[in-house]
């Protein structure tokens, strides 16, 4: 009937797998040989953290659900420099699917970049909505990469994480580099920036980190000079309740990717109301390599 017709064509309401099209249209936009070290995948990881990483425990603001890095109030955090980049790519996606939130489509692009580069499964789910420019946070929510333990504890304890989930998430340093013209910092990780593994901690533990003299941010290179460790990370093997878990995961990479998908998958959902999940449990969505065996 016409009224039905009208029904249909005003509201959409998407399954598990319009989502999982839109998990391929974002996997699909990952590889540029073009662009850094040939994959949006670790910055687009960087977008899904800092738009949930603002969350505050104590008033509930914050958090994935209204995209607030939309709005240039946000956007223009010193922490957030760079993300326009990853923004403008996902933007890709968002054409072709329009009726996904920002929130969604954000959170669901850190997903498909971990999946996709080899890293553990990540429970995801939408629900998300987009919010106002009034909904946008405060200057000062995410860590500051000079800064060390007492800093990390300060910030991530206000989103409800422990000392356990701090060592964990910080593994995502395995990805992707800093870029001088965004956070002022310089050089990648690890070797296989965009490889999901738990190289981050094993190079902590096992390389020898000095001090770079040159006339950036303060930051530590390996022997090679060719490696970076920021600050914040090197507080990871400096203060004894965090190094306990770095030697736990750099002698042990399930442990790690299971730990990592735990505390990601929480991470996203940070700021959510419960009810506006469309399911009960979080979705498990299948990579690309899945679907084409
Ligand atoms: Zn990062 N991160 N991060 N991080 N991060 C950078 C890059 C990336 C901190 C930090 O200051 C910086 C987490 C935790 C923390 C990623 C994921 C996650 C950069 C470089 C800095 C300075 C930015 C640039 O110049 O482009 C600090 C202090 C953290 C506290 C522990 C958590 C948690 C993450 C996800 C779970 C990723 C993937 C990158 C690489 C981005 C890229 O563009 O390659």
């Amino acid at each position: 009937s016409v009224a039905q017709a009208v029904k249909a064509a005003t509201k959409f309401t998407p399954t598990k797998d319009d989502y999982q099209k839109v998990y391929n249209a974002i996997a699909d936009i990952l590889e540029d040989n073009d662009y850094d070290d040939g994959s949006y995948g670790p910055v687009l990881v960087r977008l899904a953290w800092h738009s949930s990483g603002t969350y505050d425990k104590n008033d509930g603001s914050g958090g994935s659900n209204y995209a607030t890095m939309r709005f240039p109030s946000e956007a223009t955090h010193g922490a957030n420099a760079g993300l326009d980049v990853a923004r403008a790519k996902i933007e890709t996606v968002k054409e072709k699917f329009p009726w996904i939130s920002y929130g969604d489509l954000w959170t669901l692009g850190g997903v498909a970049a971990i999946q996709e580069m080899q890293g553990p499964k990540i429970p995801w789910r939408p629900g998300r909505i987009d919010g106002y420019a009034k909904d946008a946070t405060p200057d000062g929510r995410l860590p500051d990469a000079s800064k060390v333990a007492d800093h990390l504890r300060t910030i991530f304890y206000r989103m409800g994480f422990d000392d356990h989930a701090i060592v964990a998430l910080s593994g995502a340093h395995a990805l992707g580099r800093c870029h001088r013209n965004r956070s002022g910092f310089d050089g990648p990780w690890t070797f296989s920036p965009t490889t999901f593994t738990n190289d981050f901690f094993t190079l902590l533990m096992n390389d020898k980190w000095t001090w770079r003299k040159w006339d950036g941010p303060r930051q530590l290179q390996d022997k090679t000079k060719t490696l970076m460790m920021l600050p914040s990370d090197f507080a990871l093997v400096q203060d004894k309740e965090f190094k306990k878990w770095v030697k736990v995961y750099a002698a042990d990479q399930d442990k790690f990717f299971a730990d990592f998908s735990l505390y990601f998958s929480e991470l996203l959902e940070l700021g959510v109301p419960r009810a506006q999940f469309v399911s009960s449990e979080p979705w498990i969505m299948k990579s690309t390599e899945e679907q084409s065996s």
